[in-house]
Parts: structure tokens; C-alpha cells; sequence
């Protein structure tokens, strides 16, 4: 809704009280929670529909690789108690089938322009506003500014020589067409091993008449195992949703039954193997925090990274192949863990050959396939599961200027620089959902964004209370959190790898750590001190 009251300083532009950039799961729920307060919101989407995320990336055998009972908005216990999911870890299909329930259930579309695009928005230091404009050539004001861009929505299509000439069809993982994609009798090349790659490489390969992967790392996937999610499962949570909301926001992932208090060390070499043993079959992300120093030791992360070459050994027959297929050189999780359905089982198949492209690099594309060092693969089509520009790329996307022409591109030349991933200096009343320097991708991004929007509603309400107009972090604040962010991960093994947490995907892009690695649950004390604290590390002026 556009205020009708147009402040005669601001001529003919819109004036709003909040422009929220996104209408993915961090959107739609700020959009919610705006409302509450009365402030006049609209949210601009680059999307035809809601669910960011899983909106864009509907290649085959797209799923959440968190369980969807928990994969859920907590906010609302009506909603929680009516919406059923089918499966354990639920597809992008009734992902995206929720997300417009949601929109739906709580009249949030008709504040949301779609196909809408946020190219620019600068700050006015003469008039307290943000000024926004858009793909479709209109211009906004309004005082605060949500980044609700979601941290894997910039797909990343990698420069290879001649990818422009190639004849057949090119999809990308990350941006994939909403019509069918069927490639009965074609030969399909899929670049690209991390987690969109074992998820949809097995659904390719029941297709295809050939499918080659063309691997650059091996990546560590474990089996999801997933099934439907019987009635009396559901009505378990569904009886429990308060305790287990509560649980999950205590743990350092944001996910039950995940954390582990025992270090590799303290148990005897059988001992690990029946836990890894019980890790395995239980299925899924789980394997990550399988000793609580997984991450820290490498002595422990290697008794778990020899425990999954072992069960790839097993599935995968050829040796040679399942050598290839076993991550080396990198902790496990340091590259975000995949989690599969058939994956390793795939590489069986009589229709599928791995590319080794780390000894044999791609060469070039020409109009009829892939030409490697080795050899020339002839493909009718090309699949990029290659990733995405992830967490500052969607930020740098737009033109975002702060307080004395503060460009974003200049702060962030050296990597993110936010005060706890919500906000940042010189970019008054503006803040990020899950933005870098926040546990956000390695936590339950769902409860991540549920917090971000409580914290950053409550902030708002606090400067109507206490009548501030304007709030950004202090130099110092955002200094001593940036060096905190880095010191933390520097602990841990997650910087030992090429990861794209640490931005190593994209070439150029600054080698910084960007999620916070302290903990879920410590980020959310630490966010809660602040803002009982007055909003310690904020300026808050009117
Ligand atoms: P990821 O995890 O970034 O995986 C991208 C894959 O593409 C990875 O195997 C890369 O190999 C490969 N890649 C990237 N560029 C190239 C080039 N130029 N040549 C060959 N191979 C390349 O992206 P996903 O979409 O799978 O997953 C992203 C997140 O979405 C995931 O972590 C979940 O949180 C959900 P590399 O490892 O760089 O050698």
C-alpha cells in the first residue's frame, strides 16, 4: 500500500515506510511482521511468484536438505498445525506450495510487485530517506531499507571458453525453466559435483540416454534416506512444536538432534565407528556434527572423512571410479556437506561416466559438446550445477549507496564488512536478513530468518517508542564484529578449504569467511544483549 500522504519535499515520489527487497521465506515473513507494527511496506520481487529460493531452482530432484517438520515458520501455530508435508525433507515442488500458502493465508501478495527488480537505492542524507529504484523505472522513498535477498540467489555461470557457441540446450541449476525439462534419449553433461549436481545427476541419469559428470572436486554427500512422513511422525511435532522450536534455537545449527558433545578423542576407535555407523543410517546433515571437534580437529575430522570413503567404496563398484568420487584435501564440511538420494548408486549405472576435470581441465565448448584435455564428449545438453555468488553477491548486485555516497562495492572491496550481519556502517536504517557475518546458511536458514525479523521488527518498534528516525552501527561495533567473525572461523577447519563460504568459487571475490561459525544459538544471545542493551554498537539519532 503506497502512502497517499506525498511530503511536498519529495514532489511526486511514492513515500513508503519500508521497501523490502524479496519475497522469499526472509520477505514474506518481514512483510508479516510489518504490518503488525502499521508501517506502510511494499516488497519488490524479482521473481513471477513467492519463495525466492525455491522459486529459481526447480531442476530435477531439488529438495531441502534440512527435514521439512523443521523446515518450517514457527511464527504462527495455526499454520503449523494445519499444513501438512509429505515427505521427510520436502521437494522444491511443496516448498514453493508452502510459501504460497503462506502468501495466501496471510493476504501478503498484495503488497508484493512482482517481476520487479531493485537496481538501485541510495541514501538521502538530506532527507533521512532511502531513494529505490527499479527494473521498471519507478522510484520509491522510504525510510528503511530490508535486504531480504536470500544468500544463494545469484547464480554463478562460470567463463569457459566457447560456453556462448554451444548449440544444444544450457540450463543452469540455479535458474532453471519452469516448463518440463526432458531429456529422454539425449546426451547430457552435467558441470559440477556440490549439492544442486548430487541431487539432480541421478534423476538426469534415469533420463538420459548418456550422462557425463564432469568433476572438478569430489564433494562429500551423505544418503538422505528419504521417505514419506507417516501421520504419526507429524503429530509427534505437531504435539511438540513449542518444545522443539525451543530446542532448535538452543542448538549451535538451528536443527534437533544434531549437536554432538563428544570429541573423537574420547571414544574408542569402535566406539566412533558405531556413532558414524548410527550417523549414516539415521541419514543427512546429522553427519556433520558427528563429534562436537569435527570441525576444529583434523585428527577427527579424518576418522569421519575415512568413515564416508569407506561407504563410497562400498556402493560404488568400479574402483578407479569411486576412488575419483572420494573427497580429498579438504575437511569434510569445510565445503558445504550434500545430502543424496542415489548419488554414489548412480555412478553404476552403464549410462554414466565421471570427467576427471581437475587432471583433465575443460579446454573449451564448442557448438556440439565439451573438449577436455583428454577428450570430446558430444552432448545434446549442458547442465550448470556450478553454484552461486553466495551471500554478498546478491547485495552487490544492486547499486546500493549509503550516507555521504558511500558506495557498498568500496566498503565490501575487501570482503563484507556488517555489524552482526544485520547492518552496517554508513548504511543508516538499513538491514540484511541473513546477511554475511550471521550464522545464516550454516544454521536452519528458516529459524536464522525468523530471528533476523523478530530482531529487526523489534528494533523498529523501539526507535517508534523511543522516537529515533535513525539507527546504524557505530565504526568500532562493526570493526570489533568483523574481527570477531574472522577470529572464530580461523579457529575452525572451514577455512582449510575452496569453499564458497570462504567466496573461493568466484574468481576475483575477496578470501573472507563469510558466515559466523560461533554458534546459532550464541549469535542469538549475543543479538538479544544488544538490543536489551539499548542497541549496544548502534547510533541511534532522530
Ligand atoms: P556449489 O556447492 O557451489 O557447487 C558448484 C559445483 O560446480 C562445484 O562442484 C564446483 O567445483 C563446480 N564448478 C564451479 N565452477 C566450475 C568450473 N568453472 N569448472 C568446473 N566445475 C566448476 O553449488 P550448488 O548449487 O551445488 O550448491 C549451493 C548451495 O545450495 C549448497 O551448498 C546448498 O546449501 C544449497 P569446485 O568445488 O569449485 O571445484
Amino acid at each position: 500500500m503506497i502512502s497517499n500522504q506525498k511530503d511536498k519535499q519529495f514532489g511526486s515520489t511514492p513515500v513508503l515506510d519500508t521497501v523490502v527487497i524479496g519475497a522469499g521465506f526472509a520477505g514474506l515473513y518481514q512483510l508479516y511482521k510489518l504490518r503488525q507494527l502499521g508501517l506502510q511496506t511494499i516488497v519488490f520481487e524479482a521473481g513471477g511468484d513467492v519463495g525466492g529460493t525455491w522459486y529459481w531452482n526447480r531442476y530435477p530432484g531439488a529438495r531441502c536438505d534440512v527435514e521439512s517438520m523443521g523446515y518450517s515458520y514457527s511464527f504462527s501455530e495455526e499454520l503449523e498445525q494445519e499444513w501438512v508435508w509429505t515427505e521427510r525433507y520436502a521437494s522444491q515442488s511443496e516448498i514453493l506450495k508452502y510459501a504460497r500458502h503462506v502468501a495466501d493465508r496471510f493476504d501478503l501478495k498484495k503488497d508484493i510487485r512482482f517481476n520487479t527488480r531493485v537496481l538501485k537505492a541510495t541514501f538521502e542524507d538530506n532527507h533521512h530517506r532511502w531513494l529505490v529504484t527499479t527494473s521498471k523505472n519507478e522510484t520509491f522513498r522510504a525510510r528503511f531499507v530490508i535486504m531480504a535477498l536470500g544468500c544463494l540467489s545469484t547464480p554463478h555461470s562460470p567463463s569457459i571458453p566457447g560456453l556462448e557457441t554451444f548449440e544444444g540446450n544450457c540450463y543452469h541449476t540455479g535458474f532453471w525453466p519452469h516448463k518440463k525439462v526432458d531429456f529422454t534419449g539425449q546426451k547430457v553433461g552435467v558441470i559440477g559435483t556440490g549439492s544442486s549436481a548430487t541431487q539432480a545427476i541421478p534423476l538426469i541419469a534415469e533420463q538420459a540416454k548418456h550422462l557425463t559428470i564432469f568433476q572438478r572436486t569430489a564433494n562429500f554427500s551423505i544418503p538422505a534416506w528419504n521417505k514419506p512422513l507417516t501421520k504419526e511422525i507429524q503429530q509427534q511435532w505437531k504435539d511438540n512444536y513449542r518444545k522443539l522450536r525451543v530446542e532448535a534455537q538452543q542448538s549451535s545449527s538451528g536443527v534437533i538432534n544434531m549437536d554432538s558433545d563428544q570429541n573423537a578423542a574420547d571414544l574408542t576407535s569402535s566406539q566412533q565407528q558405531k556413532e558414524l555407523e548410527r550417523r549414516w543410517k539415521y541419514g543427512g546433515l546429522i553427519m556433520w556434527n558427528a563429534f562436537a571437534d569435527i570441525m576444529k580437529n583434523r585428527d577427527s575430522n579424518d576418522v569421519v572423512s575415512a568413515f564416508v570413503h569407506k561407504k563410497i567404496r562400498e556402493v560404488v563398484k568400479d574402483p578407479a571410479t569411486a576412488d575419483l568420487l572420494c573427497p580429498r584435501n579438504y575437511p569434510l564440511g569445510s565445503k558445504r556437506l550434500c545430502v543424496d538420494t542415489n548419488y554414489y548408486e548412480t555412478f553404476n549405472k552403464p549410462n554414466v561416466t565421471l570427467a576427471d576435470i581437475k587432471s583433465h581441465p575443460i579446454k573449451e565448448i564448442t557448438a556440439t559438446g565439451i573438449e577436455t584435455s583428454e577428450s570430446f564428449f558430444k552432448l545434446d545438453s549442458i547442465v550448470l550445477a556450478t553454484g552461486f555468488d553466495a551471500m554478498t553477491g546478491p547485495m552487490l548486485k544492486i547499486d546500493v549507496r549509503g550516507s555521504d555516497g558511500t558506495l557498498l562495492t568500496e566498503r565490501w572491496a575487501e570482503g563484507p564488512q556488517t555489524y552482526l550481519g544485520i547492518s552496517m556502517a554508513k548504511f543508516p536504517n538499513l538491514f540484511m536478513i541473513t546477511g554475511p557475518g550471521s550464522p545464516s546458511v550454516l544454521s536452519n536458514v528458516l529459524l536464522a530468518i525468523e530471528q533476523h525479523v523478530d530482531w529487526i521488527t523489534n528494533c523498529l518498534q523501539y526507535m517508534t517508542e523511543n522516537k529515533f528516525s535513525l539507527i546504524e552501527p557505530t565504526h568500532e561495533a562493526e570493526k570489533n564484529w568483523v574481527h570477531h567473525v574472522n577470529e572464530v572461523a580461523e579457529d575452525t577447519l572451514y577455512v582449510h578449504s575452496d569453499s564458497w563460504y570462504m567466496g573461493a568459487n568466484i574468481p576475483g571475490k575477496p578470501r573472507v569467511f563469510m558466515p559466523y561459525v560461533g554458534g546459532a544459538d550464541k549469535y542469538r544471545d549475543i543479538c538479544k544483549h544488544v538490543s536489551q542493551n539499548k542497541y549496544y554498537g548502534f547510533s541511534l539519532s532522530n
